[in-house]
């Protein structure tokens, strides 16, 4: 079983991502073992990775932020046990030590794998954010992103400030589903698959899948405000994660260079419009973002170096509005 993405590599050299474990589900039906309640649960993140951001973004847009507590590790892999020699995310000291990261305000852990530990004494997986915890159970309830977003969807809309807000609406699931689907492996896991090839062959094949894919993005684009038409949805919160993350570091540190982002007129201009809903921006920390990623993989990038660009401006204005809201 992998212990880290560092590991997830096949004999062919190509990246393969192991499931996440914890599966429970948090339901607004009161005799749930998992209730929907203010207070009860928390969403450790950290702001460097795609898939926790994916559910900070629902905290921030649907309201959830008084009900759910959030908080976020340090942006650098470090050692999680004095024992051995694995790397992965650390919470840091104090709350001065790293701005935006906070040490663990509930169960005093060092590290990510402690909190692993605690929830279940024989896990033996990766310990990867997103983390949802419960704060009564003293557990985790799910560590899966994809379906973290679905229960702050729905199942805390008596609660939720902006409990209107339907990401996932009755007559858009099916479209919604198929675009994840391709989004997912193509692009989210996509540039995974190019920065963590071991050979030549599975690198140029994800690489070309990955352009062909953001180029079927850039058509529909050029057509409809977002990627399953007029309204946003949880597409595109799932797509823009990979996209904000995509000149900064995929370009240069995943080797995904074969046109930006912003060469691509319509996904930049998508990619700054939902920057801009609000809350949104408050869920991309760049620094972080940069920290992580040219920091934690020695493989990849044995010295550390961070490279000083592009510094792309995310909040100047865009053209997304010629198709209405
Ligand atoms: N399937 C998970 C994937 C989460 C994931 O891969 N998170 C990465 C950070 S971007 C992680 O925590 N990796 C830790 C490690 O590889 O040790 C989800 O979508 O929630």
């Amino acid at each position: 079983m992998a212990r880290s993405s560092l590991d997830e590599m096949a004999e062919s050299g190509a990246f393969n991502r192991t499931p996440s474990t914890f599966r429970n589900f948090i339901s607004r039906d009161p005799t749930s073992p998992f209730h929907a309640e203010s207070g009860r649960y928390h969403l450790y993140i950290s702001y460097a990775c795609p898939w926790a951001c994916r559910c900070l973004s629902y905290l921030k847009i649907k309201g959830l932020e008084k009900a759910i507590s959030f908080s976020s590790v340090k942006p650098k892999w470090g050692r999680t046990k004095d024992t051995d020699d694995h790397m992965g995310w650390v919470f840091p000291a104090s709350s001065t030590e790293e701005p935006g990261a906070e040490p663990d305000p509930l169960n005093g852990t060092r590290s990510l794998r402690e909190l692993y530990e605690l929830a279940s004494t024989n896990y033996s997986g990766k310990y990867t954010v997103p983390v949802l915890w419960d704060k009564q159970l003293k557990s985790i309830v799910n560590n899966e992103s994809s379906e973290i977003i679905r229960m702050f969807n729905t199942e805390f809309n008596d609660i939720a400030e902006n409990a209107a807000l339907d990401l996932y609406p009755v007559h858009l699931q099916a479209q919604i589903d198929k675009v994840n689907e391709w989004v997912y492996d193509e692009i989210n896991n996509g540039v995974y698959k190019c920065g963590f090839a071991k050979k030549q062959g599975p690198y140029e094949e994800a690489a070309q899948k990955l352009y062909q894919a953001l180029d079927k993005c850039e058509d529909i684009l050029s057509k409809q405000r977002y990627i399953c038409g007029d309204s946003l949805t949880e597409a595109d919160i799932r797509l823009f994660v990979t996209l904000i993350r995509f000149d900064e570091v995929y370009a240069v540190h995943f080797k995904c260079n074969k046109k930006l982002l912003r060469e691509y007129p319509n996904l930049f201009n998508y990619t700054k419009d939902i920057f801009q809903i609000p809350g949104m921006s408050s869920t991309v920390n760049m620094e972080h973002i940069k920290k992580h990623y040219y920091g934690s993989h020695p493989s990849i990038n044995p010295f550390g170096i961070i490279p000083l660009g592009p510094d792309t401006d995310y909040s100047c204005p865009h053209d997304r509005e010629r198709f209405g809201t």
